[in-house]
């Protein structure tokens, strides 16, 4: 729900970290001797992935249909990958390369291919690009980092956020991020909503946010509702809070307000 005037679009990196998520796109994983992409609940996982210039990508199909990656300016094509079925890519020059799957055009990842120099296999130390008031703070040299991110609808575009604690001990465990019960001390009025459709849901179904970077309301700790649709109703694609809390008053779906608070900075706001 927008509360602001105006959406501020613009720098949301954090302080400590450079995070190199690329466009718009879920997470990321660096290894050193190649790069696994699983498909999986008609996704690409990570969908978006930095790697060193002469990385080999591998992506295997975990879904029960058949998908395929595809390059969308002809680099690539795997065919039709089956269940277990998995192909390889070896990239060879530097560049951004957005691919596809050719079964289901929404399914969409990117590879940013970077020179040898630039793309840290680990985090590595290097020299903060600015000074600022953070060398100020004794903070040390800026590193940078890969981390697993999502993607996430608001006001019925993708933004991109990490998923770092959570109030509850067995979703912690579940989406292997920290255990924080004193994050469930937050005033409600405080943590806008984080919507997580729960159950029957279409294929591209993602979190939904209350609030992005920007808005007046916005704020890292997010209360989760989970929403479920009514049995006798077809699933639709929610992308708003709007459509939800207007669907929930018609009686389609149903909108459970937990007390379990999540903490996902959104780290890429889209226009
Ligand atoms: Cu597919």
């Amino acid at each position: 729900m927008r509360v602001g005037s105006r959406a501020r679009i613009g720098c949301i990196c954090g302080l400590a970290l450079v995070l190199s998520l690329a466009g718009l796109h879920g997470s990321q994983t660096v290894s050193a001797q190649g790069m696994q992409i699983t498909i999986k609940n008609f996704s690409f996982q990570p969908a978006s992935v930095t790697v060193p210039v002469g990385t080999t990508v591998t992506w295997s199909n975990q879904d029960s249909v058949a998908h395929t990656t595809t390059s969308d300016t002809g680099v690539w094509d795997s065919g039709n990958l089956t269940t277990g079925a998995s192909f390889s890519f070896a990239f060879k020059r530097a560049g951004t390369f957005h691919y596809h799957c050719m079964i289901h055009p929404n399914m969409m990842g990117t590879i940013v291919v970077q020179a040898a120099t630039t793309a840290g296999a680990t985090a590595t130390a290097q020299p903060a690009p600015t000074r600022g008031a953070m060398n100020d703070l004794h903070m040390g040299p800026m590193v940078m980092m890969s981390r697993p991110g999502w993607l996430g609808y608001y006001d019925s575009h993708k933004d991109a956020y990490l998923s770092t604690d959570v109030s509850d001990r067995g979703q912690a465990v579940a989406m292997h991020v920290n255990y924080a019960p004193s994050l469930a001390d937050m005033p409600l009025s405080r943590t806008p909503a984080i919507y997580l459709v729960k159950g029957r849901a279409v294929g591209a179904q993602l979190a939904v946010f209350g609030s992005q970077p920007g808005e007046s309301d916005y704020s890292p700790l997010w209360r989760e509702a989970i929403v479920q649709w009514k049995a006798h109703v077809k699933p639709v694609l929610l992308t708003s809070d709007n459509q939800i809390l207007a669907l929930a008053k018609k009686g389609k779906l149903v909108v459970h307000h937990t007390r379990t608070v999540l903490n996902c900075p959104i780290v890429k706001v889209s226009k």
